[in-house]
């Protein structure tokens, strides 16, 4: 899985597979060449589809005890800490939309009446740094099938108060650690971690965790992400 995800282009264009013929035969720079891009892409999703074949549904990310959870959490996003937005509790809304029986949006005093679970996980960033950190909140899989998602869809998409976005393949989305998270480290989920609401997938790279989650959507139209429609592998497990 961790070998199949560093199949990027750099793996690409330095390890096994040789573009040197084509190179000689356009004379141009490959990065630049189209249909070069279109066989990296196409090599991309691929790996995407490699990837969740190797997905087990069930095969659970390491868990850890209280005493390995890391004391200072670090925070990420693609602006500095102090402008991570700030949601007013009393009129957030969880909005729904695409195959969901039931788009009625969710305020939090709803979300926080469903059934929760906590998990002490590793957070794994593509950057080069990873934390143990425990969060609680719904499992995704209870929430979906609350609101009549229809569960063959192919994709559950994320958009986020801060302009961010992502979405997984339904199997992920109803893998039982796969949670909308509430809190972190027993408190309130703070402000720069994702208040109200994250989606937390310990089976996912740090980038496919959405903060600040404002909408949701099932969907069979790929959805892309924010990192992902940079060149980011789309599937990213970890
Ligand atoms: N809304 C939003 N979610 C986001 C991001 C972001 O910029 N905006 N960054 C992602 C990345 S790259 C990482 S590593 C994690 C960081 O989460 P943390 O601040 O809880 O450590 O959030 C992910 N989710
Ligand atoms: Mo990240």
């Amino acid at each position: 899985m961790r070998f199949l995800s560093k199949l990027d282009r750099r793996t690409v264009m330095r390890g096994g597979f040789s573009f040197g013929a084509l190179s000689l035969l356009t004379g141009c720079d490959l990065t630049d060449n189209e249909p070069v891009q279109r066989v990296l892409w196409n090599m991309s999703f691929w790996n995407d589809r490699v990837q969740s074949w190797l997905f087990s549904a069930n095969r659970l990310a390491p868990t850890y005890p209280e005493s390995a959870v890391d004391r200072v959490f670090r925070y990420n996003a693609f602006y500095p800490e102090e402008q991570a937005p700030r949601l007013d509790p009393a009129s957030y809304r969880l909005e729904l939309s695409g195959s969901v029986g039931n788009k009625r949006p969710w305020t939090i005093e709803r979300l926080y009446q469903l059934p929760q679970a906590s998990q002490i996980t590793r957070h794994v960033c593509v950057e080069g740094w990873s934390r143990i950190g425990k969060w609680s909140g719904c499992p995704l899989r209870i929430f979906l099938e609350r609101v009549e998602a229809d569960l063959t869809a192919k994709y559950v998409g994320f958009i986020c108060a801060d302009g961010y976005y992502t979405s997984i393949d339904m199997p992920t989305a109803l893998h039982p650690q796969t949670i909308m998270a509430f809190t972190f480290a027993d408190q309130v989920l703070p402000r720069k971690f994702g208040y109200p609401m994250k989606i937390r997938i310990p089976t996912k790279l740090g980038f496919k965790n959405p903060k600040f989650v404002v909408a949701l959507s099932v969907t069979n139209n790929y959805p892309g992400g924010f990192w992902e429609d940079y060149g980011y592998n789309w599937f990213s497990g970890s």
